[in-house]
């Protein structure tokens, strides 16, 4: 375990935190503290404290199940401190201490806690990694989801709220009763323009439950767009137990990523924001060509990779992209689907930029996961794939590369891997009615999976004859015997 005193007496090349974190004010409540928000915004924020002590967080956990308990508990006994390795492709790498963590809270263990957190003066960003698919859009739509059980729910008790819809809105109703200004409203997560579907999604959520409180959040409250970048693998047991032995820590929550880090970000906050610029935060007037690069190539790559990936039996991004005819597919999709429609933020090449990206990838002491990737394939297709899907079918070009990624992820959702091992895939926004379609042999079925919603409204004969073709290929044949031609 580590602890405030362990800070004393850390294993030599173990960075401790620079500023004394007993002087540290919380400035920022975040909701969904997962390994991606351990190793990105709360390292950038741990990196300024020293220079402005006013923006300690403060965690919040949305689930109640037995791991979101052992996990409060887990960080309650250390503290809130952790371990971060940042490990590059070399093999090299470094352990620092983040303190920027000051407090974990469990929602639904005590919801008036966090919403007393909501309505302090001194919290005045409430940034949140809630996942692709955490919004609740209806992608048909592209509105807030009114239907879904758990806002219906919230929205019936406001005053006692479990979706972080529920908390926000209620903690700014009572911020403008209190007479307080709002909170800047910060999304981590891996969208397209993040801070416009958080705008869209909170803005839903509170017009269905006053209209007037609405339009005050949306007077009163900002929601900046940004880009994230940090590839932040699971943390295995057996990553666990190399990450403490490397170290000398006896640290109970360590968190690994890569050395390469990015966060560009709009400068619109509501209520004053930490120096972020000293961590090397870029603030842009538009974060939309930065966003563009890095959804549309690293993590359209990444599930590109990884969806066949998992089906040969690749454990790790490392080997599925030592793999040369996995690599030469992702590089052909990216040469030829994803590149010529793209638009490169000024000083980047995108030719470097996909070099960098494989080299990442190529990190093995990182031991990132082809199964981590595959996961929730259902909303990263949709937020990676549709712009270079639309264009390809609008354009008439070559759609097979697609049509072997869909059919690989449909694939991959069988949970048996071509040596006959078997896995979970973890699809959390799958209801029974999706997993049915996932695992029965009806391939035009399975086509209607809400995966490729966002073209069905083009023609899309030829795309789902060929991801048909793709999969018989696939079972009869294999993987490789499907991959396109180059
Ligand atoms: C990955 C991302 O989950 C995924 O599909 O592409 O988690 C990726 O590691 C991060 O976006 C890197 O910034």
């Amino acid at each position: 375990m580590i602890t405030e005193k362990t800070l004393s007496s850390l294993p030599a090349g173990v960075n401790g935190p620079l500023y004394d974190i007993r002087k540290i004010k919380n400035g920022i409540l975040h909701f969904g503290v997962g390994n991606f928000f351990r190793a990105h915004e709360a390292f950038y924020v741990d990196a300024i404290l020293k220079d402005d002590p006013e923006w300690g967080i403060v965690g919040v956990g949305l689930t109640g199940s037995e791991r979101s308990r052992k996990k409060a508990e887990t960080f309650t006994s250390q503290d809130c401190l952790y371990s971060l390795t940042a490990t590059a492709p070399s093999g090299e790498h470094s352990t620092r201490i983040i303190g920027c963590l000051r407090d974990y809270l469990l929602a639904p263990a005590d919801p008036e806690a966090v919403l007393k957190h909501l309505v302090d003066p001194e919290i005045r960003i409430v940034s949140m990694t809630i996942t692709e698919g955490g919004y609740n859009m209806d992608e048909k739509t592209g509105e807030f989801d009114l239907n879904d059980e758990d806002v219906k729910t919230d929205l019936q008790n406001p005053d006692r709220p479990e979706t972080v819809f529920g908390y926000v809105v209620e903690g700014l109703r009572r911020r403008r009763e209190a007479g307080l200004p709002a909170f800047t409203v910060m999304s981590c997560d891996n969208l397209r323009h993040n801070g416009n579907v958080a705008r869209k999604a909170f803005l839903g959520y509170a017009r269905a439950r006053d209209a007037d409180l609405a339009r005050w959040i949306e007077e009163n409250a900002t929601f900046p767009n940004s880009m994230v970048d940090r590839i932040t693998p699971t943390v295995t047991p057996d990553i666990h137990e190399k990450l403490n032995r490397e170290s000398g820590l006896n640290d109970d929550l360590p968190v690994i990523a890569e050395d390469f880090h990015q966060w560009v970000m709009e400068d619109r906050f509501a209520n004053g924001r930490p120096p972020l610029e000293k961590a090397g935060v870029q603030f842009v007037e538009d974060v939309t060509p930065y966003e563009q690069v890095k959804i549309r190539m690293l993590n359209a790559s990444h599930i590109m990779l990884c969806f066949p990936g998992v089906l040969v039996a690749c454990d790790t991004v490392a080997e599925a992209v030592q793999d040369a005819d996995l690599r030469g597919n992702v590089e052909t999709f990216l040469n030829e689907d994803v590149m010529p429609a793209l638009r490169a933020p000024e000083g980047l090449s995108l030719e470097e930029y996909r070099d960098s990206v494989l080299h990442r990838f190529s990190n093995a002491a990182m031991g990132d996961q082809t199964l981590r990737i595959a996961g929730d394939g259902c909303s990263k297709i949709q937020v990676f794939w549709t712009d270079t899907v639309r264009k390809a079918l609008e354009s008439k070009r070559d759609i097979a590369r697609i049509a072997f990624g869909m059919a690989a992820y449909l694939e991959m959702l069988r949970g048996v891997n071509e040596k006959g091992d078997h896995y979970t895939p973890n699809e959390p926004t799958f209801k029974d009615a999706q997993w049915k379609l996932a695992k029965s042999d009806d391939f035009v079925a399975a086509l209607g999976l809400p995966a490729f919603d966002a073209w069905r409204d083009l023609d899309t004969t030829a795309l789902d004859q060929k991801v048909i073709e793709i999969r018989k290929i696939i079972r009869e044949k294999g993987v490789k015997a499907a991959l396109p031609v180059r």
